[in-house]
């Protein structure tokens, strides 16, 4: 007898039965559009979620701007020696850095849309864009039950195509997590995340996923699953700032593991001990944490800090209802979803819903929806020189636009 959820261990947001949450209201108008983005494209934007994002940004440049003048790196980058642009937990040298990763609006979002409560466990913040290579979270950070992690990256300021945008591929976020094994390596502490490059350029190319990258306004917030292959544009425009902040969250009751340094056919496990940047200590050190079950879907611990998502959700449910930079066309009256369909495989491929897609993505990008026939088009006389197509009950237009003219079928007399 199935007492709760069939699949608790696995997000909401990447559930194969995402449908029925959706069916039975799970989730309110605003977390609705953001759960169905992050199970379609793997990402979801969040226009201006942090409105009062000037003053917070204004103290973060004066925390950390004496850090990145002395190009100071902490956290594993600098047990690494690894240099990067960017700067790790600096929750630990600036209060409000630790405000804006522990915004509880956003951990009670986060927690609804996975099933499970969200802690945040690491930031990450970038003066200038990051320009880094193409990859996926899932190898650096991980978790047993999989995908329960995200990134919230937030802009401090407004962001150009010249100063290095976040960029990212909608879609991926449904590929495999592929382990260093089948990628023909053999893992160890010292292996770093370019021995996965590779595959990660070929599967974009065999999947002809298309980037996209976030032109962001000061306060907009794009939050990425697990698996989402993301990383940073190159800077067009020397000296271009690009301040903004990326937080890393996981969710209760799962192990926590970096997959990149593990090698689980031998049992070798790089475990993690995650540190809840709220409450300041180590997961395994949080009773609650502890006791929970993996597989415990209810979200114990959250229901206040949901009411206070529910208040102040209001009004950023009527701001992303006219959304601005992701702006949401209607469905043209002409569309046809197979035709779509057709002529852009891709979305296909990558799982998409063809209207959705257009209506959001594809009428950006120019994709064609629609074949017009030639003008000297003659349906009788396509019907009476192709009767294959009447027999099967096609009609003459359609079956012309959709296979005809691939096969070069005569269609007039
Ligand atoms: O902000 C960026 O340019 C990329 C950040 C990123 O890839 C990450 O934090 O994993």
């Amino acid at each position: 007898m199935q007492n709760g959820p069939i699949l608790a261990g696995v997000p909401i947001i990447e559930s194969p039965f995402f449908s029925d949450f959706i069916a039975s209201h799970y989730f309110d108008d605003a977390q609705q559009s953001i759960a169905q983005d992050l199970n379609l494209y793997g990402f979801a934007v969040l226009p201006n979620f942090f409105a009062q994002i000037g003053h917070q940004a204004r103290q973060i440049r004066q925390d950390l701007q004496p850090l990145f003048a002395q190009g100071q790196q902490s956290g594993e980058d600098a047990k690494q020696g690894v240099f990067t642009n960017r700067i790790q937990d600096a929750f630990k040298h600036s209060q409000t850095v630790k405000q804006l990763a522990t915004d509880p609006r956003m951990l009670a979002l986060l927690s609804k849309l996975y099933g499970r409560q969200a802690f945040a466990f690491q930031t990450l913040n970038f003066e200038c864009g990051s320009q880094q290579a193409v990859h996926s979270d899932a190898v650096h950070f991980h978790s047993l039950p999989e995908r329960f992690m995200c990134g919230v990256w937030v802009a401090l300021e407004d962001v150009t195509l010249d100063s290095g945008p976040l960029c990212y591929y909608p879609g991926s976020h449904n590929l495999p997590v592929y382990d260093s094994r089948q990628v023909g390596f053999t893992p160890s502490q010292r292996t770093q995340q370019d021995v996965y490059e590779p595959l990660w350029n070929k599967l974009i190319e065999t999947h002809r996923l298309r980037k996209q990258v976030f032109t962001a306004k000061a306060g907009d917030a794009l939050i990425w699953t697990a698996n989402l292959l993301h990383g940073g544009e190159p800077i067009l425009r020397a000296g271009s700032t690009r301040w903004s902040q990326v937080t890393h969250y996981y969710f209760e009751g799962c192990r926590y593991y970096t997959p990149m340094h593990s090698d689980l056919i031998e049992g070798k496990v790089a475990h993690r001990d995650p540190v809840n940047i709220a409450m300041g200590v180590k997961s395994s050190e949080v009773p609650s944490l502890r006791q929970q079950q993996a597989g415990n879907q209810t979200l114990r611990g959250f229901k206040k800090a949901y009411a206070a998502l529910l208040d102040t959700l209001m009004p950023f449910s009527a701001r992303a209802k006219q959304r601005t930079r992701w702006p949401e066309i209607p469905l043209p009256p002409d569309f046809d979803a197979q035709t779509y369909a057709h002529l852009n495989p891709d979305i296909v491929e990558a799982g998409l819903d063809p209207a959705l897609h257009y209506c959001r993505h594809g009428y950006l990008e120019g994709r064609p929806y629609k074949i017009s026939v030639p003008i000297d088009f003659d349906a009788e006389a396509y019907k009476a020189l192709n009767p294959d197509v009447i027999q099967a009950g096609f009609d003459p237009v359609r079956h012309y636009i959709l296979h005809g003219h691939q096969e070069n079928r005569r269609y007039r007399n």
